[in-house]
């Protein structure tokens, strides 16, 4: 936190939204008008999940786990399709926010029957590793969400063969992932009417208060959505809106920011028809199949683990 603060540009790392007021906020941007990717997604599951439980099945019985599960909400499409084809269904679902997790359990168990949920309180940016399956028995990995989009290039490939490591020649790795699309439509996702994304982004900075006894003045910094066309990105930064000088008194140091200045908070890559598929290739899966919404905004892409690792 502190190296990125004394960067030039400055920037935060955009695991810092989520505290629990932080993913309270992202749940509430997922049901903005503007922020397309939830419903698109969920449509996409909606109209597909027969035929993508069964390529991920491949005649046998399926296990699901899904990384950085949150509520798990998109995932129950998919859970009811899978027992349609069989008895009884395991969901490991994994993520570093374990109060999000035991809520979505409770829920799932109680609402879904049939399902068991299993917690795995991990962060699967840094090697995680999962338990074997039972024999016959096939794992379907969801990495949905886009938040593939989050990384870099190099580091979303190094997550891509981590999860191959973890898999069995014929397992499956199911990713969502956000397409290019018209710029003034990706802005307005990112920088909705109501200022709910704003408020996430400054949640950082509030966080950052609690935390580490900051002396951030929100009010001070302006939420800013960009459009890196050579990077293929959205961007998100907070912008200062006077040369300030602020304390971290757990830390008992102090930095300053010029007017004008930012802090780079978010990457949300955006890719093209064949990216995701090339992605998933060169991290030892064959991909199987890609579904698209009709304004082809969004979609999801199943690789199955080739036989080399
Ligand atoms: C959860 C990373 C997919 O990048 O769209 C929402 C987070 N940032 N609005 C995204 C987010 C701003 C989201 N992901």
């Amino acid at each position: 936190m502190r190296t990125g603060l004394c960067s030039q540009p400055k920037t935060l790392p955009p695991w810092l939204f989520y505290d629990e007021a932080g993913s309270q906020l992202f749940e509430q941007i997922t049901e903005l008008p503007e922020y397309y990717l939830t419903r698109t997604e969920r449509a996409i599951f909606e109209r597909h999940a027969a035929a993508i439980v069964e390529h991920a099945a491949g005649g046998r019985r399926l296990r699901f786990t899904e990384l950085g599960a949150g509520s798990a909400e998109k995932t129950r499409v998919l859970m009811k399709a899978a027992l349609a084809r069989q008895s009884g269904l395991i969901f490991e679902a994994v993520d570093v926010s374990p109060t999000a997790l035991l809520v979505a359990q409770a829920r799932i168990e109680r609402e879904i029957p049939g399902v068991k949920v299993d917690l795995l309180d991990m962060d699967y940016t840094n090697g995680f590793k999962l338990c074997a399956c039972d024999p016959g028995e096939r794992r379907l990995v969801l990495y949905i969400g886009s938040s593939i989009g989050n990384f870099e290039p190099d580091e979303a490939a190094r997550i891509l063969r981590k999860v191959r490591t973890q898999l069995n020649e014929g397992d499956s790795l199911l990713l969502g992932a956000d397409l290019v699309k018209d710029e003034e439509l990706l802005l307005d996702a990112y920088d909705d009417a109501a200022g709910v994304t704003a408020a996430f982004n400054k949640n950082m900075l509030v966080r950052l208060n609690r935390d580490l006894g900051a002396d951030f003045d929100p009010a001070l910094f302006d939420h800013r959505a960009v459009w890196n066309e050579t990077m293929s990105r959205m961007e998100m930064h907070l912008e200062s809106l006077a040369d300030q000088r602020v304390r971290f008194a757990a830390l008992d140091w102090e930095v300053e920011f010029g007017e004008g200045e930012t802090i780079h908070t978010e990457n949300s890559y955006k890719y093209r028809p064949g990216d995701i598929e090339a992605m998933l290739k060169a991290a030892g899966f064959e991909s199987a199949a890609t579904w698209t919404d009709e304004r082809g905004w969004f979609e999801v892409v199943l690789g199955k683990a080739a036989n080399s690792k």
